[in-house]
């Protein structure tokens, strides 16, 4: 038996044992979830232990009480005392089950035998040894290290979340010296809000949200009840503010007739790409009607509202207070942006318009909140930049019922750094400063943080190289990223490594599989995404003993890195293994204990997570406090207000970004807007993609989990009949479009943008826009498992062009113009 096969049984035993004292102590036994059972059937009972873990279909970090009976897990529910879950998870929730016994899993590490590869190429992948895998992959990456070509080894993740994942990748680039390990999908994301957001207000970061002390929300293309996260809490929270007194209002702005627009006030049902439009008319009626917050904007020297329709105004009448360059910002746009002009662009009616901005004026607290919907295009930062511009306008940073930024958790520190195990190749790497094979910081992509879509495309143009070696880590961009086909003509040429449980489209193209864990069967730490700013981390530990030959990613990246020549092993020596990571981590907790009593790493794991209320920064009436222990009550100065929270060169909210003049030039030249006015919010016209007459837009639904969770049977059987079925997807299109093209309810359509064509189901919907038609992503893999293979529609992302913002490098997933007619 090999020396790693054998050393990882005893993990597994160690795992196992570790596992067991966990669970006993919050294992609620027998006797815990069954009536007390009499001594004569005590030996006969059932072994019932709940382990406290974490979801990971989706982002939104919900506690999960895993019921594990005589060793196989028979359930999942939400965590009664956590924060997000609250005893309660989405739909998607419990399913988790059929990932764990999942038919198709890979069974253990693999590799490939045959030399040729395509969609249809049988890979004659032949099961090999742990230590094989890794002594393969080890070897291939010493051999470029000593070539200087570090650079082409490349890890790429998508849903990692913790220190003790994604954290990790950080010190093993640094170590090993690529510049590519670590390169993240955050560019088909959400991008495009953290990068508006830090260009106003200094954070790149999503918001944490007070809604429950909201009066009034507008979403633009935030699907609240669909996706937005956390998807769970936010069914939660709608019971509450729905029903509380006064009712929290409630504004959608979408493409489309959704869930949430159905469940809310008002829909406004935007011409797709126009959010900026939208917002710069509320901006424009907010001043001219004088319902902005003075407290935390400032006011007119003389008190007087001088704000007039397409009246330039002199700076000097304007007392500024924690916002920069108001008039600069009216004079230079806002002034001409009345709901007319944006009713024409938006095709939201003028009247519809000023209703909005009243309301959402007067009824404060108010936030506008955004997400994908109004970002997924090309002019994706400048929507964003008008849309947060009006949190500013009603004074709702770090206010009651406001929003603010997520606190850090005060995790205890690794026992190494990784400066102190860095070789020459490594520091020579750091001095040599390679561009990434995604072109980003560069003068080519300078503002961007990912370019995850251009690296198939780069690699084949040999610009900036060609990649030599690529794992691929809960990231399939070949399903999942614009243009995907061209990734299976990159991929044939790379050394692919897929870590994937389970079969995936980039596995058909892998020459190692090392299979992952499946949630259910690793350690992780999983801080929360910004939720309501307090700091919050969860546990995610083995439910059960791993039930095939699998390795967690984060002990595959330590073994890998033991096997690089240098002082670099030694640091992964001297980590160890996963939960090593995590016990560091909890030391943290000791001298800070959590709300619920956890102060180390057994409490943490007996109860799932760390918490520590509240939000300790509060803006009142334009007066910035921190918690003193009981109340807001400590003033902070604007240099404390600067370095904490609005994190601008100003240390205001910035009307003009600093950070956007920055970049003016190259905002010029790319996006078209003149120098000297980059840095403000403004409207700038989005470039849709493709030469047909609908816009084709792809969102996400409630049951699905970005592109991995099509292979779940019962995911499929609550979709019906709202998406679609088992045997098919529906696209959803206006009856009056379908008419006009000959398409009957139920018939089958061909659907084409300028680079291909999908088919699906077309469905009358009399809630989609006519000029434009929805099928929801995720849909049409094939290679991921027999439920996912029979839902007989394409993927959507066969036909989106690889087009980007080029501001924040996200891709303009909704910016796709198609045509439709019948199959
Ligand atoms: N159920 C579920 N929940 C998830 C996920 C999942 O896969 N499934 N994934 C998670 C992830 S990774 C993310 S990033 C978040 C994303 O969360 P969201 O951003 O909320 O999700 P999307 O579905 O991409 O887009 C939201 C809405 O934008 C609308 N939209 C499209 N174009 C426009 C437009 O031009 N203007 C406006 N106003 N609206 C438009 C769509 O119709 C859709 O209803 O969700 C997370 N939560
Ligand atoms: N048209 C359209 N395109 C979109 C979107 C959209 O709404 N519309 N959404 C975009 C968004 S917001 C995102 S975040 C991206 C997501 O797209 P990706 O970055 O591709 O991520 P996923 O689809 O979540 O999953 C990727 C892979 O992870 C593997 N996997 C699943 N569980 C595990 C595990 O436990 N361990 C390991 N190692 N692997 C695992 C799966 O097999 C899958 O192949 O897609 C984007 N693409
Ligand atoms: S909201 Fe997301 S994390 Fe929570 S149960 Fe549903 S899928 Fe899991
Ligand atoms: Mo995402």
């Amino acid at each position: 038996m090999s020396t790693l096969d054998s050393t990882r049984r005893e993990f597994l035993k160690a795992t196992t044992v570790a596992g067991a004292a966990a669970t006993a102590a919050v294992g609620v036994g027998a006797t815990g979830l069954m009536s007390k059972p009499d001594e004569a059937h005590a030996a006969a009972a059932i072994d019932t232990k709940i382990v406290k873990s974490t979801c990971h279909q989706c982002p939104a970090r919900c506690g999960i009480d895993v019921r594990v009976e005589d060793g196989k897990v028979t359930g999942i529910t939400g965590t009664l005392d956590h924060p997000i879950s609250n005893g309660k998870l989405c739909p998607k929730g419990p399913l988790g089950v059929y990932m764990l016994y999942d038919p198709d899993r890979h069974t253990g590490p693999m590799k490939r035998t045959n030399p040729a590869k395509g969609r249809d190429v049988d890979p004659k992948f032949v099961p090999i040894t742990w230590d094989e895998a890794l002594d393969t992959l080890g070897k291939r990456l010493n051999t470029l290290r000593e070539k200087g070509e570090a650079h082409r080894f490349s890890i790429t993740l998508g849903r990692g979340w913790g220190n003790s994942d994604d954290g990790q990748l950080g010190p093993f680039s640094a170590m090993y010296g690529s510049p590519n390990v670590g390169l993240g999908h955050s560019s088909l994301c959400s991008d495009a809000s953290k990068k508006a957001k830090s260009a106003l207000d200094g954070n790149y970061a999503y918001n944490s949200y007070d809604y429950r002390n909201a009066n009034y929300l507008l979403f633009f293309g935030a699907a609240f009840l669909e996706a937005y996260r956390p998807l769970n809490n936010n069914l939660q929270t709608w019971g509450h503010i729905r029903t509380k007194a006064p009712k929290t209002k409630v504004t959608v702005v979408d493409i489309r007739l959704t869930t949430t627009g159905a469940a809310a006030d008002h829909l406004l049902m935007i011409k797709p790409g126009t959010d900026g439009a939208l917002a710069l008319a509320i901006a424009h009626v907010l001043l001219t009607e004088g319902l902005w917050d003075k407290k935390f904007v400032g006011d007119f020297v003389d008190g007087k509202n001088l704000f007039k329709t397409g009246e330039t105004l002199d700076p000097a009448s304007f007392k500024d207070k924690w916002t920069k360059d108001l008039i600069a910002w009216w004079n230079a746009e806002l002034k001409d942006r009345t709901p007319a002009w944006a009713a024409e662009i938006t095709t939201i009616p003028e009247k519809l318009i000023l209703a909005t901005a009243r309301e959402f004026g007067t009824t404060k607290p108010a936030m506008a909140v955004f997400e994908r919907g109004a970002t997924t295009c090309t002019n994706a930062t400048y929507n964003g930049l008008a849309i947060h511009s009006l949190n500013a306008l009603v004074g709702a940073f770090y206010a009651k019922g406001g929003l603010g930024n997520q606190m850090s958790v005060p995790f205890g520190k690794l026992p190494v750094k990784p400066e102190d195990f860095m070789d020459d190749i490594a520091k020579a790497a750091a001095a040599k400063k390679m561009p990434r094979i995604d072109r980003v910081k560069t003068a080519y992509l300078p503002m961007a943080s990912n370019q995850w879509q251009e690296v198939a495309k780069n690699h084949l143009a040999g610009n900036p190289y060609k990649m030599d070696t690529m794992v691929f880590w809960l990231t399939n961009p070949i399903f999942s990223g614009p243009e995907c086909k061209v990734w299976e003509e990159a991929l044939k040429d790379i050394f692919v490594v897929d870590t994937s449980p389970f079969p995936s489209e980039t596995s058909v193209f892998a020459d190692l599989i090392l299979p992952d864990h499946t949630y259910l069967e690793r350690w992780n730490d999983c801080p929360t995404y910004p939720f309501q700013g307090w700091p919050m981390v969860n546990i995610r530990q083995p439910a059960v003993k791993p039930i095939h030959n699998t390795m967690a990613f984060t002990d595959v990246l330590i073994e890998l890195g033991k096997r690089i020549n240098g002082p670099m092993s030694d640091y992964y020596k001297a980590i160890g293994n996963t939960e090593n990571i995590l016990r560091a981590l909890a030391k943290g907790f000791e001298t800070s204990p959590g709300d619920n009593g956890v102060n180390s790493f057994e409490s943490w794991v007996e109860k799932g997570v760390w918490y520590k209320k509240p939000y300790v920064y509060r803006q009142i009436d334009g007066e910035f406090y921190q918690w003193d222990g009981e109340d807001y009550r400590k003033p902070m100065t604007p240099e404390d207000v600067k370095a904490k929270l609005l994190k601008t060169d100003s240390g205001k909210f910035e009307f003009k970004s600093s950070y956007l003049e920055h970049y003016a030039d190259f905002i010029q030249q790319r996006v078209g807007v003149a120098a000297d006015r980059v840095g403000f919010p403004q409207w700038v016209a989005p470039k849709y993609t493709g030469k047909g007459d609908l816009f084709f837009v792809t969102p996400k639904t409630p049951m699905h989990a970005e592109g991995r969770s099509a292979n779940i049977p019962n995911a499929v059987s609550i979709y019906q009949p709202n998406v679609g079925g088992r045997g098919q997807m529906y696209l959803e299109i206006n009856p009056k479009t379908a008419q006009a093209r000959g398409i009957k309810d139920g018939d089958r359509v061909k659907i084409s943008s300028d680079i291909g064509s999908i088919t699906a189901q077309a469905r009358y919907f009399p809630g989609a826009r006519p000029d434009t038609v929805v099928l929801p992503f995720g849909f049409g893999h094939w290679a991921h498992g027999r439920w996912a293979k029979s839902r007989n529609s394409g993927n959507v992302s066969e036909i989106i062009p690889n087009v980007s913002d080029p501001i924040s490098g996200l891709t303009s997933n909704y910016g796709v113009l198609v045509t439709v007619e019948k199959a």
